[in-house]
Protein backbone atom coordinates (compact mmCIF):
# COMPACT_ATOMS: atom_id res chain seq x y z
CA UNK A 1 0.00 0.00 0.00
CA UNK A 2 1.18 3.66 -0.89
CA UNK A 3 1.07 6.23 1.34
CA UNK A 4 -0.56 9.35 -0.71
CA UNK A 5 -1.02 11.82 2.18
CA UNK A 6 1.79 13.95 1.30
CA UNK A 7 1.27 13.97 -3.01
CA UNK A 8 0.68 16.43 -5.13
CA UNK A 9 2.01 15.09 -8.21
CA UNK A 10 -0.74 15.11 -11.66
CA UNK A 11 -1.20 11.59 -12.95
CA UNK A 12 -2.77 10.50 -15.87
CA UNK A 13 -5.72 7.33 -16.48
CA UNK A 14 -6.08 6.38 -19.80
CA UNK A 15 -8.90 4.71 -20.92
CA UNK A 16 -11.41 3.79 -24.21
CA UNK A 17 -14.37 5.88 -21.94
CA UNK A 18 -14.18 8.34 -19.49
CA UNK A 19 -15.97 5.91 -16.98
CA UNK A 20 -13.45 3.31 -17.14
CA UNK A 21 -11.06 5.82 -16.42
CA UNK A 22 -13.01 6.75 -13.31
CA UNK A 23 -13.08 2.88 -12.09
CA UNK A 24 -8.91 2.81 -12.82
CA UNK A 25 -8.57 5.55 -10.75
CA UNK A 26 -10.98 4.32 -8.07
CA UNK A 27 -9.24 0.54 -7.77
CA UNK A 28 -5.76 2.03 -7.29
CA UNK A 29 -6.43 5.24 -5.07
CA UNK A 30 -10.10 5.05 -3.37
CA UNK A 31 -11.93 8.24 -3.69
CA UNK A 32 -9.76 10.77 -2.81
CA UNK A 33 -8.13 12.55 -5.80
CA UNK A 34 -9.47 15.65 -7.70
CA UNK A 35 -9.96 15.25 -11.58
CA UNK A 36 -7.63 18.35 -12.84
CA UNK A 37 -8.45 17.55 -17.31
CA UNK A 38 -9.92 15.22 -19.16
CA UNK A 39 -10.14 15.22 -22.54
CA UNK A 40 -10.46 12.80 -25.32
CA UNK A 41 -7.77 11.62 -27.15
CA UNK A 42 -8.52 11.26 -31.48
CA UNK A 43 -5.69 8.05 -32.67
CA UNK A 44 -3.08 9.36 -34.35
CA UNK A 45 -1.75 8.65 -38.33
CA UNK A 46 -3.94 6.95 -41.33
CA UNK A 47 -4.72 3.89 -39.40
CA UNK A 48 -5.98 6.14 -36.45
CA UNK A 49 -8.87 7.01 -38.44
CA UNK A 50 -10.39 3.32 -38.00
CA UNK A 51 -10.18 2.86 -34.34
CA UNK A 52 -11.79 4.76 -31.82
CA UNK A 53 -10.70 7.99 -29.86
CA UNK A 54 -9.64 7.05 -26.06
CA UNK A 55 -9.80 8.93 -23.03
CA UNK A 56 -7.47 10.63 -20.37
CA UNK A 57 -8.11 12.08 -17.20
CA UNK A 58 -5.21 13.68 -15.46
CA UNK A 59 -5.69 13.79 -11.86
CA UNK A 60 -4.01 14.52 -8.44
CA UNK A 61 -4.29 12.81 -5.07
CA UNK A 62 -5.69 14.72 -2.15
CA UNK A 63 -4.13 14.54 0.88
CA UNK A 64 -5.85 11.74 2.92
CA UNK A 65 -5.48 9.68 6.28
CA UNK A 66 -3.28 6.83 5.77
CA UNK A 67 -5.42 3.63 4.79
CA UNK A 68 -6.04 1.26 8.17
CA UNK A 69 -3.55 -1.18 6.78
CA UNK A 70 -0.64 0.91 6.63
CA UNK A 71 1.36 2.00 9.56
CA UNK A 72 3.36 4.57 9.05
CA UNK A 73 6.27 5.70 11.06
CA UNK A 74 4.66 8.42 12.52
CA UNK A 75 1.94 5.91 13.96
CA UNK A 76 4.90 3.46 15.22
CA UNK A 77 6.70 5.89 17.07
CA UNK A 78 2.89 7.13 18.66
CA UNK A 79 2.45 3.92 19.75
CA UNK A 80 5.10 3.11 21.12
CA UNK A 81 5.04 6.26 22.90
CA UNK A 82 1.72 4.94 24.36
CA UNK A 83 2.93 1.73 25.26
CA UNK A 84 5.86 2.74 27.52
CA UNK A 85 3.51 5.68 28.85
CA UNK A 86 1.21 2.51 29.73
CA UNK A 87 3.54 1.09 32.06
CA UNK A 88 4.08 3.96 34.29
CA UNK A 89 0.48 5.05 34.38
CA UNK A 90 -1.70 5.06 37.14
CA UNK A 91 -4.16 2.11 36.09
CA UNK A 92 -7.10 4.38 35.66
CA UNK A 93 -5.62 6.50 32.64
CA UNK A 94 -4.32 2.44 31.53
CA UNK A 95 -8.30 1.97 31.46
CA UNK A 96 -9.11 4.75 29.78
CA UNK A 97 -5.75 4.55 26.84
CA UNK A 98 -7.05 1.07 26.55
CA UNK A 99 -10.46 2.14 25.57
CA UNK A 100 -9.96 5.14 23.62
CA UNK A 101 -7.59 2.47 21.47
CA UNK A 102 -10.67 0.27 21.46
CA UNK A 103 -12.93 3.27 19.41
CA UNK A 104 -10.19 4.13 17.27
CA UNK A 105 -10.09 0.49 15.96
CA UNK A 106 -13.74 -0.20 15.74
CA UNK A 107 -14.35 3.05 14.16
CA UNK A 108 -11.21 2.17 11.33
CA UNK A 109 -13.72 -0.93 10.71
CA UNK A 110 -16.91 1.40 10.47
CA UNK A 111 -15.34 3.11 8.18
CA UNK A 112 -13.51 0.35 5.40
CA UNK A 113 -17.25 -1.35 5.56
CA UNK A 114 -18.97 1.86 4.80
CA UNK A 115 -16.42 2.70 1.94
CA UNK A 116 -16.90 -1.26 0.18
CA UNK A 117 -20.35 -1.71 0.20
CA UNK A 118 -21.41 1.86 -2.22
CA UNK A 119 -24.37 1.30 -3.98
CA UNK A 120 -24.34 1.32 -8.06
CA UNK A 121 -26.73 4.54 -8.02
CA UNK A 122 -24.40 6.23 -5.64
CA UNK A 123 -21.40 5.63 -8.02
CA UNK A 124 -23.22 6.76 -10.83
CA UNK A 125 -24.37 9.47 -9.53
CA UNK A 126 -20.24 10.53 -8.16
CA UNK A 127 -19.05 10.03 -11.41
CA UNK A 128 -21.69 12.05 -13.15
CA UNK A 129 -21.31 14.79 -10.97
CA UNK A 130 -17.00 14.56 -11.37
CA UNK A 131 -17.59 14.74 -15.07
CA UNK A 132 -19.15 17.67 -14.83
CA UNK A 133 -16.48 18.99 -12.72
CA UNK A 134 -18.34 19.29 -9.25
CA UNK A 135 -16.04 19.63 -6.06
CA UNK A 136 -14.86 16.59 -4.28
CA UNK A 137 -16.30 17.95 -0.84
CA UNK A 138 -19.49 19.11 -3.24
CA UNK A 139 -19.69 15.22 -4.40
CA UNK A 140 -19.49 14.32 -1.17
CA UNK A 141 -21.42 16.08 0.30
CA UNK A 142 -24.30 15.24 -2.52
CA UNK A 143 -23.80 11.03 -1.81
CA UNK A 144 -23.98 11.79 1.87
CA UNK A 145 -27.28 13.41 1.28
CA UNK A 146 -28.33 10.78 -1.01
CA UNK A 147 -27.64 7.80 1.82
CA UNK A 148 -29.83 9.74 4.49
CA UNK A 149 -32.75 10.67 2.20
CA UNK A 150 -32.89 7.15 -0.03
CA UNK A 151 -33.60 3.97 1.56
CA UNK A 152 -31.90 1.10 0.41
CA UNK A 153 -34.12 -0.69 -1.86
CA UNK A 154 -35.12 3.05 -3.21
CA UNK A 155 -31.69 3.37 -4.58
CA UNK A 156 -32.35 0.63 -7.06
CA UNK A 157 -34.62 3.63 -9.09
CA UNK A 158 -31.90 5.14 -10.35
CA UNK A 159 -34.11 7.60 -12.39
CA UNK A 160 -35.67 8.45 -9.35
CA UNK A 161 -32.44 8.94 -7.27
CA UNK A 162 -31.15 11.20 -10.68
CA UNK A 163 -34.10 13.49 -10.37
CA UNK A 164 -33.64 14.11 -6.95
CA UNK A 165 -29.81 15.31 -7.11
CA UNK A 166 -30.83 17.48 -10.45
CA UNK A 167 -33.35 19.27 -7.43
CA UNK A 168 -30.98 19.26 -4.94
CA UNK A 169 -28.44 20.65 -7.41
CA UNK A 170 -30.81 23.28 -8.23
CA UNK A 171 -31.48 24.11 -5.02
CA UNK A 172 -28.09 24.79 -4.46
CA UNK A 173 -27.54 28.09 -6.59
CA UNK A 174 -28.74 30.93 -4.37
CA UNK A 175 -29.89 33.13 -6.65
CA UNK A 176 -29.65 37.29 -5.56
CA UNK A 177 -32.68 38.71 -4.25
CA UNK A 178 -33.48 41.90 -6.14
CA UNK A 179 -33.40 45.11 -3.29
CA UNK A 180 -35.68 47.89 -3.19
CA UNK A 181 -34.62 50.28 -5.19
CA UNK A 182 -33.44 53.68 -3.83
CA UNK A 183 -32.33 56.49 -6.21
CA UNK A 184 -29.46 56.37 -7.23
CA UNK A 185 -28.42 53.00 -7.47
CA UNK A 186 -25.19 52.47 -7.34
CA UNK A 187 -24.06 49.32 -9.33
CA UNK A 188 -20.00 48.58 -8.94
CA UNK A 189 -18.68 45.70 -11.10
CA UNK A 190 -15.32 44.43 -9.57
CA UNK A 191 -13.19 41.24 -10.62
CA UNK A 192 -10.39 39.88 -12.35
CA UNK A 193 -8.88 41.31 -15.67
CA UNK A 194 -10.71 40.03 -18.89
CA UNK A 195 -13.39 38.01 -17.16
CA UNK A 196 -15.86 40.56 -18.97
CA UNK A 197 -16.65 43.83 -16.55
CA UNK A 198 -16.72 46.62 -19.02
CA UNK A 199 -18.78 44.48 -21.66
CA UNK A 200 -21.52 43.72 -18.75
CA UNK A 201 -21.41 47.25 -17.59
CA UNK A 202 -22.71 48.14 -21.31
CA UNK A 203 -25.13 45.24 -21.46
CA UNK A 204 -26.45 46.04 -17.60
CA UNK A 205 -26.73 49.93 -19.27
CA UNK A 206 -28.40 49.24 -22.19
CA UNK A 207 -31.23 46.41 -20.77
CA UNK A 208 -32.12 49.48 -17.91
CA UNK A 209 -32.12 51.80 -20.60
CA UNK A 210 -34.50 50.17 -23.00
CA UNK A 211 -37.48 48.52 -22.17
CA UNK A 212 -36.65 45.27 -20.99
CA UNK A 213 -37.27 42.36 -17.81
CA UNK A 214 -34.59 44.20 -15.98
CA UNK A 215 -36.43 47.28 -15.70
CA UNK A 216 -40.14 45.75 -16.13
CA UNK A 217 -40.27 47.45 -18.92
CA UNK A 218 -39.70 50.73 -17.29
CA UNK A 219 -36.60 53.13 -18.72
CA UNK A 220 -34.28 54.31 -16.51
CA UNK A 221 -32.22 56.95 -16.36
CA UNK A 222 -28.26 55.81 -16.32
CA UNK A 223 -25.10 56.84 -15.72
CA UNK A 224 -21.30 55.27 -16.27
CA UNK A 225 -18.18 55.73 -13.98
CA UNK A 226 -15.66 54.39 -15.25
CA UNK A 227 -11.84 54.28 -12.72
CA UNK A 228 -9.98 53.10 -15.20
CA UNK A 229 -7.51 55.82 -15.34
CA UNK A 230 -4.31 54.20 -16.84
CA UNK A 231 -6.00 52.94 -19.46
CA UNK A 232 -6.97 55.43 -22.62
CA UNK A 233 -8.43 52.57 -24.59
CA UNK A 234 -10.68 51.35 -21.72
CA UNK A 235 -12.04 54.66 -21.20
CA UNK A 236 -12.76 55.00 -25.24
CA UNK A 237 -14.51 50.94 -24.92
CA UNK A 238 -16.97 52.31 -22.49
CA UNK A 239 -17.55 55.99 -24.03
CA UNK A 240 -18.34 54.38 -27.35
CA UNK A 241 -21.06 51.70 -26.18
CA UNK A 242 -22.53 54.95 -23.99
CA UNK A 243 -22.47 57.43 -26.84
CA UNK A 244 -24.84 54.35 -28.17
CA UNK A 245 -27.04 54.04 -25.75
CA UNK A 246 -27.30 57.99 -24.87
CA UNK A 247 -25.83 57.75 -21.39
CA UNK A 248 -23.10 59.85 -20.34
CA UNK A 249 -19.74 58.13 -18.95
CA UNK A 250 -17.19 59.64 -16.90
CA UNK A 251 -14.36 59.05 -15.21
CA UNK A 252 -12.75 59.06 -11.88
CA UNK A 253 -9.25 58.38 -10.15
CA UNK A 254 -10.02 59.71 -6.45
CA UNK A 255 -12.72 58.79 -4.10
CA UNK A 256 -12.56 62.82 -3.91
CA UNK A 257 -13.69 62.51 -7.80
CA UNK A 258 -16.38 59.84 -7.27
CA UNK A 259 -17.55 61.92 -4.32
CA UNK A 260 -18.01 64.20 -6.35
CA UNK A 261 -19.80 62.96 -9.15
CA UNK A 262 -21.86 60.80 -6.83
CA UNK A 263 -23.07 64.29 -5.69
CA UNK A 264 -23.73 65.64 -8.81
CA UNK A 265 -25.56 62.94 -10.18
CA UNK A 266 -27.43 63.36 -7.07
CA UNK A 267 -31.59 61.49 -7.12
CA UNK A 268 -31.78 63.38 -10.69
CA UNK A 269 -30.32 59.57 -11.84
CA UNK A 270 -32.01 56.04 -11.46
CA UNK A 271 -28.79 54.17 -11.71
CA UNK A 272 -24.89 55.13 -11.79
CA UNK A 273 -22.76 51.81 -13.44
CA UNK A 274 -19.37 51.96 -11.93
CA UNK A 275 -16.87 50.01 -14.06
CA UNK A 276 -13.41 49.14 -12.37
CA UNK A 277 -9.89 48.41 -13.27
CA UNK A 278 -9.68 44.13 -13.66
CA UNK A 279 -6.89 43.04 -11.52
CA UNK A 280 -5.00 39.70 -10.47
CA UNK A 281 -5.98 38.03 -7.38
CA UNK A 282 -2.63 38.23 -6.60
CA UNK A 283 -2.32 41.94 -6.88
CA UNK A 284 -3.57 42.78 -3.30
CA UNK A 285 -1.94 46.12 -2.97
CA UNK A 286 -3.88 47.17 -6.47
CA UNK A 287 -7.25 45.71 -4.63
CA UNK A 288 -6.88 47.17 -1.38
CA UNK A 289 -5.98 50.81 -3.44
CA UNK A 290 -9.41 50.36 -5.51
CA UNK A 291 -11.48 49.33 -2.37
CA UNK A 292 -10.29 52.66 -0.81
CA UNK A 293 -11.25 54.97 -4.08
CA UNK A 294 -14.90 52.75 -3.64
CA UNK A 295 -15.94 53.87 -0.31
CA UNK A 296 -18.93 55.73 -1.04
CA UNK A 297 -19.82 56.66 2.42
CA UNK A 298 -24.31 56.34 2.75
CA UNK A 299 -25.02 55.48 -0.95
CA UNK A 300 -27.10 52.46 -1.98
CA UNK A 301 -24.37 50.41 -2.95
CA UNK A 302 -24.10 47.26 -4.45
CA UNK A 303 -21.09 45.07 -5.25
CA UNK A 304 -20.83 42.74 -7.83
CA UNK A 305 -17.81 40.16 -8.56
CA UNK A 306 -17.65 39.21 -11.95
CA UNK A 307 -16.22 36.09 -12.53
CA UNK A 308 -16.28 33.69 -16.12
CA UNK A 309 -17.68 30.45 -15.95
CA UNK A 310 -14.41 29.16 -17.34
CA UNK A 311 -12.63 29.63 -14.32
CA UNK A 312 -11.30 26.41 -12.26
CA UNK A 313 -12.51 25.59 -9.06
CA UNK A 314 -9.55 26.40 -6.97
CA UNK A 315 -8.64 29.75 -8.67
CA UNK A 316 -12.41 30.91 -8.46
CA UNK A 317 -12.06 30.24 -4.00
CA UNK A 318 -8.92 32.43 -4.53
CA UNK A 319 -10.70 35.08 -6.07
CA UNK A 320 -13.90 35.50 -4.16
CA UNK A 321 -11.88 35.13 -1.46
CA UNK A 322 -9.19 38.07 -2.36
CA UNK A 323 -12.33 40.04 -3.30
CA UNK A 324 -13.59 39.43 0.08
CA UNK A 325 -12.72 43.19 1.12
CA UNK A 326 -15.38 45.05 -1.30
CA UNK A 327 -18.35 42.83 0.72
CA UNK A 328 -19.72 41.97 -2.50
CA UNK A 329 -23.18 41.00 -2.14
CA UNK A 330 -23.57 38.43 -5.13
CA UNK A 331 -21.75 37.18 -8.46
CA UNK A 332 -22.07 37.96 -11.99
CA UNK A 333 -21.06 34.80 -13.83
CA UNK A 334 -19.97 35.61 -17.01
CA UNK A 335 -18.81 33.78 -20.13
CA UNK A 336 -21.21 30.62 -19.84
CA UNK A 337 -21.11 30.07 -23.59
CA UNK A 338 -17.61 29.51 -23.61
CA UNK A 339 -18.02 26.19 -20.93
CA UNK A 340 -19.57 22.91 -21.12
CA UNK A 341 -18.54 22.38 -17.56
CA UNK A 342 -20.81 24.04 -15.31
CA UNK A 343 -20.02 22.04 -11.76
CA UNK A 344 -16.94 24.43 -10.67
CA UNK A 345 -18.94 27.18 -10.91
CA UNK A 346 -21.97 25.62 -8.69
CA UNK A 347 -19.90 24.07 -6.48
CA UNK A 348 -17.68 27.01 -5.12
CA UNK A 349 -21.10 29.15 -5.04
CA UNK A 350 -22.28 26.64 -2.27
CA UNK A 351 -19.04 26.15 -0.47
CA UNK A 352 -19.13 30.04 0.24
CA UNK A 353 -22.74 30.71 0.42
CA UNK A 354 -23.08 33.08 -2.12
CA UNK A 355 -25.55 34.08 -4.43
CA UNK A 356 -25.60 34.65 -8.37
CA UNK A 357 -27.57 38.06 -9.91
CA UNK A 358 -26.90 37.90 -13.82
CA UNK A 359 -25.13 35.49 -16.58
CA UNK A 360 -23.47 36.71 -19.20
CA UNK A 361 -23.70 34.18 -22.27
CA UNK A 362 -21.48 36.00 -25.28
CA UNK A 363 -19.87 38.86 -26.43
CA UNK A 364 -22.99 40.66 -28.06
CA UNK A 365 -24.19 44.28 -26.30
CA UNK A 366 -26.95 44.08 -24.81
CA UNK A 367 -28.56 40.85 -25.99
CA UNK A 368 -26.59 38.18 -23.69
CA UNK A 369 -27.08 39.27 -20.29
CA UNK A 370 -30.10 37.01 -18.20
CA UNK A 371 -30.90 37.15 -14.54
CA UNK A 372 -29.13 34.65 -13.02
CA UNK A 373 -31.83 31.18 -12.47
CA UNK A 374 -30.80 27.38 -11.84
CA UNK A 375 -32.56 26.28 -14.80
CA UNK A 376 -29.93 27.74 -17.37
CA UNK A 377 -27.03 26.16 -15.32
CA UNK A 378 -29.35 22.69 -15.08
CA UNK A 379 -30.09 22.06 -18.89
CA UNK A 380 -26.02 22.36 -19.04
CA UNK A 381 -25.31 19.49 -16.88
CA UNK A 382 -23.15 17.08 -19.36
CA UNK A 383 -24.84 13.53 -19.24
CA UNK A 384 -27.55 14.13 -16.67
CA UNK A 385 -31.13 12.77 -17.72
CA UNK A 386 -32.93 17.00 -16.80
CA UNK A 387 -36.52 16.76 -17.10
CA UNK A 388 -37.19 20.54 -18.57
CA UNK A 389 -40.93 20.71 -17.83
CA UNK A 390 -40.15 19.51 -14.04
CA UNK A 391 -37.57 22.14 -13.39
CA UNK A 392 -39.47 25.18 -15.30
CA UNK A 393 -41.91 24.55 -12.99
CA UNK A 394 -39.82 24.59 -9.79
CA UNK A 395 -37.00 27.08 -10.60
CA UNK A 396 -38.89 29.71 -12.67
CA UNK A 397 -38.28 33.20 -10.74
CA UNK A 398 -41.31 35.13 -9.79
CA UNK A 399 -42.00 38.00 -11.96
N1 LIG B 1 -17.69 34.60 -25.08
C1 LIG B 1 -17.91 35.64 -24.29
N2 LIG B 1 -17.06 36.67 -24.30
C2 LIG B 1 -17.32 37.72 -23.48
C3 LIG B 1 -18.44 37.73 -22.60
N3 LIG B 1 -18.39 38.89 -21.91
C4 LIG B 1 -17.30 39.56 -22.33
N4 LIG B 1 -16.65 38.87 -23.28
C5 LIG B 1 -15.42 39.22 -24.00
O1 LIG B 1 -14.33 39.20 -23.10
C6 LIG B 1 -13.35 40.14 -23.49
C7 LIG B 1 -12.99 41.05 -22.31
O2 LIG B 1 -14.13 41.81 -21.97
P1 LIG B 1 -14.04 43.17 -21.14
O3 LIG B 1 -15.45 43.61 -20.92
O4 LIG B 1 -13.13 44.13 -21.78
O5 LIG B 1 -13.40 42.60 -19.82
P2 LIG B 1 -12.99 43.43 -18.52
O6 LIG B 1 -13.30 42.58 -17.34
O7 LIG B 1 -13.58 44.78 -18.55
O8 LIG B 1 -11.42 43.51 -18.71
P3 LIG B 1 -10.38 44.50 -17.95
O9 LIG B 1 -11.01 45.84 -17.93
O10 LIG B 1 -9.17 44.40 -18.78
O11 LIG B 1 -10.19 43.91 -16.60
C8 LIG B 1 -13.94 40.91 -24.67
O12 LIG B 1 -13.45 40.37 -25.85
C9 LIG B 1 -15.43 40.63 -24.55
O13 LIG B 1 -16.10 40.71 -25.78
C10 LIG B 1 -19.32 36.59 -22.61
O14 LIG B 1 -20.32 36.50 -21.88
N5 LIG B 1 -19.01 35.59 -23.47
MG1 LIG C 1 -12.71 46.70 -18.47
Amino acid sequence: MQDNSMRSDLLTESGSSYEECITNIRRKYGKDYEVIRKREVSPSGILGIFKKPSYEIVYVLLPMEPKKTFTSSFEVEQKRILEDNKKVLNPQIKLILDEVQALRAEMGEHTSVNTSVEHESILKIESLLEKNEFSTSYIRKMSDKIRREYSLDRLDNFEGVQTSVVDWIGESVQIRKKKVEKKPSVIILVGPTGVGKTTTVAKLAANLVFPSQLNNQQQKEVRIITIDRYRIAAKEQIEIYGNHMGVPVSSAESAEDLEKLMTMYGSSVDYILIDTIGFSPKDYENIAKMRKILDLHGADTEVFLTVSATTKSSDLREIMQQYEIFSYSSLIVTKLDETGCVGNIISVLSEKNKSVAYFTTGQKVPRDLEIANPIRLLTRLDDFKINRDRIEEKFSIEK
